[in-house]
């Protein structure tokens, strides 16, 4: 094995480590905006960087945190003593992340259907990347649910740019975390996440290979297999969880070093409730599964924090609480009344 090999064999692994999940907190300008309008912040510099530094600095986050997804941005940002972000991380023993995707765009000739764009220049940014420090990256794939739609047209399109995508990660020495997401927004019901969610696995799965992408070198961002958030009858979480396992399975090889969710706009405590469900039931499975949440991990920390430095530690307290629930949630031993006890 190559050094760069190896390497990436060591990332991976250690991004899924027993009781480790991955914070994510790459939000684009966009998004981040959307989610400083919830606590009447403006999105400036310097308000994201502070608010980068609390989920960065959170003392104890490396009890339970492997990796951390950075923002362009943030990659290069400061904490207020000077320390690149970077830096800190891998102090603390946490390996910096990168989001190398340009965003999910309009797909031509597929109304209602996105695309996501960044191949353009990405050899030349993972190398930079790279030399700041990034271990590992992230791109985002959106299937969409509704009328029609999924096509294939879509989720070939998608698959074929996240292999591409992951191709170049190795090539960098950049272990790729590769995410299509089935949103949750729509009405559907489980079964139709469940057919949606399969197919999307197996197209990337096929295209990874196409593309001849390591397995032993990827990890695996998905959806769980949920209800619709506008469906009258919403699964429980037994059947959630029952079902996104036989999905899996159904779908993921066994070289894959392991698998990631993201909440998809869950409420922190489903999302690390199904998560649970998941593994209290699985012994035998052929990858741990974990989580790289943005929305369950961060929403109570944003909240208690508002924008105002003096909450600085209570929002900490939040990011560190929600952590380790998700963590003890990996090993299958988390349970409601923790959050009573919080
Ligand atoms: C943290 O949000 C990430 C960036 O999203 P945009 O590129 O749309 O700004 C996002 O990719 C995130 O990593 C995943 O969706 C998981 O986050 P959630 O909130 O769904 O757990």
């Amino acid at each position: 094995m190559s050094d760069m090999t190896e390497q990436m064999a060591q990332t991976a692994a250690a991004m899924v480590a027993e009781g480790k999940g991955i914070l994510a907190i790459d939000e684009s300008l966009p998004t981040i905006k959307k989610r400083f309008d919830t606590i009447n912040v403006e999105s400036t510099e310097e308000n994201r960087r502070a608010y980068r530094e609390l989920l960065i600095t959170a003392p104890g986050g490396e009890d339970f945190i492997s990796g951390m997804i950075l923002f362009d941005e943030t990659l290069r940002q400061k904490t207020r003593d000077g320390v690149p972000f970077p830096q800190v991380m891998i102090e603390k023993g946490i390996m910096p992340g990168i989001k190398v995707d340009k965003g999910a765009k309009d797909l031509a000739g597929r109304p209602g259907e996105k695309v996501t764009e960044g191949l353009d220049g990405l050899r030349d940014r993972l190398a930079e990347y790279r030399d700041l420090g990034a271990r590992f990256a992230k791109w985002r794939a959106v299937i969409t649910i509704g009328d029609h739609i999924p096509t294939n047209g879509c989720i070939e399109a998608n698959a074929h740019a996240l292999a591409r995508y992951a191709a170049l990660c190795q090539e960098a020495g950049i272990v790729p975390m590769v995410e299509p997401e089935v949103l949750m927004d729509a009405d559907n019901d489980i079964d139709v996440c469940y057919w949606a969610t399969e197919k999307t696995l197996r197209t990337v799965f096929n295209a990874l290979c196409d593309q001849a992408v390591a397995l032993e070198h990827t990890i695996l961002k998905t959806n769980m297999v949920l209800s619709g958030k506008k469906c009258p009858v919403q699964a429980g979480v037994q059947e959630v969880a029952e079902k996104t396992v036989r999905c899996l399975l159904n779908t993921v090889p066994a070289s894959l070093p392991g698998i990631v969710f993201l909440s998809g706009g869950q409420s922190a405590t489903l999302a690390t409730a199904h998560l649970n469900e998941m593994n209290r039931n699985n012994d035998g499975l052929p990858w741990p599964l974990s989580f790289s949440y943005g929305r369950a991990l961060q929403e109570p920390s944003l909240k208690t924090w508002a924008g105002n430095p003096e909450n600085f530690g209570a929002a900490q307290a939040a990011l560190l609480h929600r952590e380790k629930c998700n963590s003890l949630a990996c090993l299958g031993q988390y349970s409601d009344a923790l959050e009573e006890a919080a």
